[in-house]
């Protein structure tokens, strides 16, 4: 039996301060018929798709902040997507800002990004744990990065899912930097990672590094796929947002490393591939063996809590 997926990187382009869900929710729909149309399985949007980037923005009113929050999915302003899914028959992923009062009574906030299978049911859940940026106002900064001021690190750990016919794992936007990430991921065998992101062009702490920016992009998540024999869509909110110019280059990653499709400008577009998930096996069952070549009992400074770590 072949598993190979059909996959869409649907990339999408800059989402206004002032654009409503219903307009994203639209162009996501129109992006995922056009997949459709071109025989994919699973569609795959970007982190925070449903509304721009809000962190670039200090903000104290918590009303405007919790504006760009869902404390339901599927919401009334997202059951269309699930509704379209269901009608085309493809799976889907997407970001988006997530509150919630938990068990204790208190609200929690999370970057989140879920997988819904094309019946419409949630099938994983992960909840963002390298948060980047900063928890302060720092008015020397062309625009804020405030992910560690309106979110908690995500508590659900890495999550990987039996679902289409594979092993997959979630991850968001600034994970794909660390390798631990794909690691965790792939030691619960996942075949295919899927993540989206908002990067901007500009990091104002180091900008000597602006024009490395989509080289990094590439170089993370191509050395993920590969160190870890898995799968890797890749997934950018890009143009210029609000002022803020976001990098493209949504992709999908054979597990030998290789960028075998890729979106080609900063808009609304798709990038399609065939994906065989047993060609995970071309790296697992040979230069990256977990079994037969990794050396866990060395690697015990990795979960060491010490002042340096
Ligand atoms: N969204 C997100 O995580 N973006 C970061 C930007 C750089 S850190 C300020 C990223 O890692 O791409």
């Amino acid at each position: 039996m072949t598993r190979t997926l059909v996959i869409a990187a649907a990339q999408m382009g800059p989402i206004a301060r002032d654009e409503p869900r219903s307009s994203a929710v639209a162009r996501m729909i129109a992006l995922m018929g056009e997949a459709a149309a071109r025989g994919a399985h699973l569609v795959v949007f970007p982190e925070l798709a449903l509304t721009t980037f809000f962190p670039r923005w200090f903000m104290d009113n918590q009303a405007e902040i919790d504006a760009y929050f869902e404390t339901h999915m599927p919401s009334e302003a997202t059951q269309p997507l699930f509704d379209a899914a269901r009608r085309l028959g493809v799976g889907f992923s997407f970001g988006y800002a997530e509150k919630l009062m938990d068990a204790e009574g208190r609200t929690r906030r999370f970057n989140t990004s879920i997988l819904v299978g094309p019946d419409g049911a949630v099938l994983s859940k992960y909840r963002k744990i390298h948060l980047p940026g900063h928890w302060d106002e720092e008015p020397w900064r062309a625009f804020q990065h405030l992910e560690k001021r309106y979110f908690e690190r995500g508590d659900l750990g890495f999550p990987v899912a039996d679902a289409l016919g594979g092993r997959v794992g979630l991850c968001i936007c600034n994970d794909r930097r660390w390798p631990e990430t794909f690691r965790m991921l792939a030691l619960q065998r996942a075949e295919l990672v899927l993540l989206g992101y908002n990067t901007p062009q500009h990091y104002p702490p180091a900008p000597e590094h602006d024009h490395l920016q989509d080289f990094h992009n590439h170089l993370v998540m191509q050395a993920g796929a590969y160190q870890n024999g898995t799968w890797v869509v890749g997934v950018a909110k890009a143009g210029r947002e609000e002022g803020c110019d976001l990098i493209g280059g949504s992709c999908i990653i054979a597990p030998t490393g290789e960028i075998v499709a890729q979106c080609a400008g900063l808009g609304d577009e798709l990038a399609i591939a065939e994906c065989d998930l047993d060609r995970c096996r071309e790296i697992q069952d040979n230069i990256f063996n977990f079994p037969a070549h990794r050396q866990p009992g060395e690697y015990g400074l990795l979960t060491e809590i010490t002042p340096d770590s």
